[in-house]
């Protein structure tokens, strides 16, 4: 590095900057049955044989309920400033419902973790639902796809949190309403598994469910905003938002431009989706076009509760592709924007290095450019990065010791983190945050406990235990050469 480049690194990031490390909590939580808890559509879904990849569960996972001192610990350790993490709503309304009794055990416990967390210094970013929606509401009423119903219990249980949790002020609303649409309801990869696929589901509509979802959680992250700022912002003095999640793209080859096109058209289907309506109240020209009245429109009503209901812009990151246009009709269950990704460009370069994900390859330089893209066509809002980070080929196959030296994820987290700096400092980002994932290792949704993502080992076999690996003490002292002093 040139002295003016380590001069710049130093006062990089704004000096309130707060980094941290992100869980969820079907993930993390384990003690399914523990104080009243009811079931959610991931115990249901895990139960089915074929739909883990190593046939597991959420069932004990890191224990963590049982476990919130440690990971306090954990995470005093790490140095970290900000922890993010998820509620289970049937913890706290374990029907889920607006006449369902409240389980104040639950609430209590969430309570009590929140002020731990903030004896320890550490700031509580809470998103109110990644993904585990209360079983009892899929089969009350079809839960997401229920465009009236689920808006009205969804801002119910948040009125319940905020009312409940006063000391906390940074609030998400949904995880990753793209993986709540398109996996659970068009791939059926994930919770509650429906698609038009027969072979995995007896029931589906991958052409219309996923887009009916999608409007649903716009419409229910719209109205939780509202009551927010209605009857609890004034007092609380926090904020709000949701976070999305999307993959930088490039063009497969950038002289073709319908290749350059299909790169933009590809961050349009996945972020402004939902990104589009809550900036500017309508969803994006390029998924009208193609979906016509399978995307459903927006009421009046509708529309005024979605648009302009970001606080800050929560952002989900992890990889990079480059992107092919197909020609033709795109089929009925298209949701890319008739177009297809690959790691490798048309002269063969490779986007990054291979993981244990199959969907993930680092590629840090993309993580600046989506972040230009994502201020520039939203107007330069705040962001915080509410997750980022990588598995690595075959960790879970290493020995413990070898485990530890974990390499490749501190490099990842060096690359992205610096490749962030990069966009605060030159190109006007207004980036306050980063979370990474995961504080632990944890269950990989489909992929069970296979794939591992944390900068701290948990030992399945023996009790969770947990070991820190390297890159967990990587990042306060990076973070402390980027942040700028008062
Ligand atoms: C995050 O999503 C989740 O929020 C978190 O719970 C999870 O543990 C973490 O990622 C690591 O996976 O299978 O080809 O259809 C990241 C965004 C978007 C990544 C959907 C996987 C599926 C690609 N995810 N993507 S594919």
């Amino acid at each position: 590095m040139s002295t003016q480049q380590k001069k710049m690194a130093h006062m990089a990031l704004p000096a309130d900057f707060k980094w941290g490390f992100a869980t969820a909590a079907y993930q993390i939580e384990g003690a399914i049955d523990k104080d009243g808890r009811g079931p959610t559509i991931w115990d249901t879904f895990t139960a089915i044989p074929g739909k883990i990849a190593d046939g597991s569960s959420g069932v004990t996972a890191c224990d963590s309920y049982n476990r919130t001192a440690e990971d306090i610990a954990l995470l005093k350790d790490c140095g970290a400033q900000a922890y993010r993490f998820s509620l289970c709503w049937s913890r706290i309304i374990p029907k889920g419902g607006r006449d369902d009794p409240i389980n104040q055990a639950g609430l209590d416990h969430y309570s009590k973790f929140c002020d731990e967390l903030l004896a320890a210094g550490i700031t509580p970013f809470i998103t109110l639902l990644h993904w585990d929606v209360p079983d009892e509401l899929e089969k009350r009423y079809g839960g997401l796809r229920n465009r009236e119903e689920f808006p009205l219990d969804f801002e119910n249980y948040a009125r319940v949190c905020f009312k409940g949790l006063p000391q906390v002020k940074n609030w998400i609303t949904f995880n990753e309403p793209w993986c709540s649409s398109i996996l659970g309801y068009s791939v059926g990869q994930f919770a509650p598994g429906r698609t038009s696929d027969r072979s995995k589901s007896a029931e589906g509509d991958s052409s219309t469910e996923p887009w009916i979802v999608g409007h649903n959680l716009l419409v229910a992250h719209g109205r939780a905003v509202k009551a927010y700022r209605d009857d609890f912002k004034e007092a609380n003095g926090g904020e709000i938002g949701i976070t999305l999640n999307g993959d930088a793209t490039f063009p497969y080859d950038p002289r073709d431009p319908k290749d350059v096109e299909a790169a933009n058209r590809k961050i349009e289907f996945a972020i402004s989706w939902f990104a589009d309506p809550v900036y500017f109240g309508e969803y994006p020209e390029s998924m009208r076009k193609q979906l016509g009245d399978r995307l459903p429109t927006f009421t009046e009503e509708e529309k005024a509760l979605v648009k302009g209901s970001n606080d800050f812009y929560g952002m989900n990151h992890y990889t990079a592709d480059y992107v092919k246009h197909l020609d033709g009709e795109p089929p009925l269950d298209d949701f890319k924007g008739n177009l297809e990704t690959t790691f490798w460009n048309y002269r063969g370069d490779c986007i990054g290095d291979e993981t244990q994900s199959p969907w993930l390859r680092p590629c840090a330089p993309g993580f600046r450019d989506l972040l230009v893209w994502l201020s520039k066509r939203y107007n330069y809002p705040k962001i915080y990065v509410t997750e980022s980070g990588t598995s690595i080929k075959g960790e879970n196959d290493m020995p413990m010791e070898q485990i530890l030296q974990d390499d490749f994820r501190l490099q990842y987290y060096d690359d992205y983190v610096k490749a962030m700096a990069t966009a605060s400092a030159l190109d006007g980002v207004n980036v306050r945050g980063y979370f990474a994932w995961s504080l632990l290792d944890n269950f990989e949704w489909a992929e069970g406990y296979e794939t591992r993502f944390g900068v701290t080992y948990v030992d399945y076999n023996n009790g969770q235990k947990r070991y820190p690996k390297k890159s967990a003490k990587h990042l306060a002292p990076l973070f402390e050469s980027l942040v700028r002093k008062e």
